[in-house]
Parts: C-alpha cells; structure tokens; sequence
C-alpha cells in the first residue's frame, strides 16, 4: 500500500476513534432553546454563555469520569442522586451540578409565562395561598442560603409542593436533603458565577430580575411529570430510615452467610430483631401502606425474634441460614429487588 493510502487509512481510524470515545460519554450540556443574549437585560448573554459552556460544562465532564467504567454508568442520573450522599462527592457535586443546571435552563424563557395557570396555580393557592407569597418565600430562601447553593419549588412524595434551600450543587432528590425530600420543578442558582458579570454582590437585584425569565409554563410541565415519575416512590422510600436501617443489618448479616461467613449473623441477631421492632413502629410511607407490606413487616418482627433465639441456643449453621433466607424474602416483599448498592 502506498505512504498516502496508509494516511488516509490512519485518519479514517483516527475519526472513526474519536466518534467512538466521545460517544462512550454518557452525559452532555444540552443545547438551550434560546439565545444566549435572548435573556437580556435580566441575565447577560457573557454570563449565560460562561455558565453554560464552562460552569455546567466542567459538572459534565467530572461527571462522565466518575461514572465512564463503573456500574454507575448504566444507572440513570436521577437515581445516582437519591443516594448522592452514600456514593461520595464526585456524584453528589458533579452529578448534583448537571442536573441542577439541566433543569435550570428549562424553566428560563425569553417569552416567559409570568402566571401559573390551570392544577399547578391551585395547588400554588392551596399551599402558599398567592404566587407573590411563593415568590417571597423562595427569595427568602436564596438571600439567607450563605455560600452558593440552590433554592427549589419541588414535589413532595405525598404529592404537596414545597420550598427548600441547600447548599452547593445538592438537590431535594438527595439522601443529603436537610428538609423533606421531592423532585424539584424549579430552580434558581444563587452561585456567585450565575449572576456576579452583571450584578456583582447584589445577590437580590439578580433575585429580583430573574423573575421576568421564569416561565411557569415550563415549570407547570415539570409539575405534571414530577406528579407521575416512579422517582417520588423511590425518594419516599429511601427517606424511611428504619427501612434503611433495618436494610444495612440485612445485608451486612445475609451476604457472609450466603458465603459461608455466621459471624456477623451470630454477633448481630439481636440487633436485627431490635431494628424489625423499630421498623413496626415507624410512619410507614403512604405509598407503602398496603396489607401485603404490613403483613410483610409482621412477618419480620417474627421472624427475627425466631432467627435471635435460635442463635442464642447456639443453633447449626444449616438451621441459622434457613431462618434467615426465609427472612430475607420476606424483607424483599417491602424493599423490592436486591440493588447494587446491597
Ligand atoms: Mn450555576
């Protein structure tokens, strides 16, 4: 072959290479439906255009290399957040800050519904009886957030709107939510980098302008689909912390034994039965109230105080591991399927 086709050849691959790389990213910035300058004079187009290209751009990349290669990769973003805090700060922070902008790009508008309309405006009345009371709520929210940090309109599990503020780039998704936990259908970004070119330290004339790009009709898209997502499920249940407590003595207890390891079982038997007591008396989340979950959770308090006495009388391993595999189903019918994180 000649020197020429070989090159030729060598960039085809080099092309064919790169595409592949780039398309093994899994997480990108979107493309906004307006222009960086259609904002103006609320946010400038300088800013709009560094925020998005460098501040949210820089939350992708950091996040594509937390996720590429690890089983993180296959799971979507929104339940990597729910348990941001037990997955550490590369997800939290960089997971936190892509969606996070995501939606932030969304509910601004250079042709912005400025007045809720139709379920989102009544449940709006319902809660914070006007939108100006909302508003102020939320402007509230952002001047005392110290640092930077995020205020949100979100959609509780038992399906109520709510205002929270957290700090850096966290979320009402994540296990590390202060307040009740939901799917947020508004955000405005209090970071120094979305309103500092413009504003400088005037924090509440930024609050006071941005306003005038907040489409509600966008946000009352969001209310709609917050209403029906599966994630309200899953953030509703990973708030029910005897649950989750009950969980991690589960899993700590029934893996060694599968591995032939009684150990933790035999020192921690007690402590199961104690954590099934505690799970029996808990507010049992609304969407969970069903007679086959409370059956479920009876069966666990029984069946753990049996697994306990067995283990006092100093029982064989074939009886011990019996009992518990039986208690582990059981634990199953509440919890759903084995995750990875178990
Ligand atoms: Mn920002």
């Amino acid at each position: 072959m000649k020197l020429k086709n070989v090159r030729g050849l060598m960039s085809i691959l080099v092309i064919f290479l790169s595409g592949f790389v780039l398309s093994a990213q899994p997480y990108s910035i979107p493309k906004l439906n307006y222009s960086y300058e259609a904002l103006e004079p609320y946010i400038d187009a300088q800013t709009m255009e560094i925020h998005l290209t460098k501040h949210h751009q820089a939350y992708v990349t950091n996040l594509n290399k937390a996720v590429v290669g690890t089983k993180a990769e296959k799971i979507p973003l929104e339940e990597l957040l729910v348990a941001a805090e037990r997955r550490g700060p590369a997800i939290r922070n960089n997971g936190g800050g892509h969606y996070n902008h995501s939606l932030f790009w969304t509910i601004l508008s250079p042709t912005a519904d400025k007045i809720p309309k139709n379920k989102l405006a009544e449940e709006i009345k319902n809660t914070f009886v006007t939108v100006d009371s909302l508003k102020k709520l939320l402007n509230a929210g952002a001047l005392s957030r110290f640092g930077s940090g995020w205020v949100w309109l979100y959609v509780t599990p038992d399906k109520k709107l709510a205002v929270s503020s957290t700090p850096n780039q966290d979320n009402p998704i994540m296990d590390a939510a202060k307040e009740q936990r939901g799917i947020p259908i508004l955000a405005i970004d209090v970071w120094e980098h979305a309103y500092y070119l413009k504003y400088q330290n005037k924090r509440g004339d930024y609050l006071g302008a941005i306003w005038n790009v907040i489409d509600w009709n966008a946000i009352a898209d969001n209310y709609e689909k917050a209403l029906k997502s599966p994630l309200l499920k899953l953030i509703e249940k990973d708030s029910w912390q005897a649950l989750k407590d009950f969980h991690s003595v589960m899993a700590e207890t029934f893996h060694p034994v599968e591995e032939g390891n009684f150990k933790p079982i035999r020192e921690r038997s007690g402590e199961m039965s104690a954590k099934a007591q505690l799970l029996a008396s808990s507010r049992i989340p609304t969407s969970f109230k069903t007679p086959e979950i409370s059956k479920a959770i009876k069966e666990l308090v029984d069946g753990s105080a049996k697994l306990d006495k067995l283990v006092k009388k100093n029982s064989k391993d074939a009886k011990i591991k019996e009992s518990i595999t039986k208690l582990h189903d059981k634990f199953h019918v509440i919890q759903g399927l084995c995750s990875d994180e178990h």
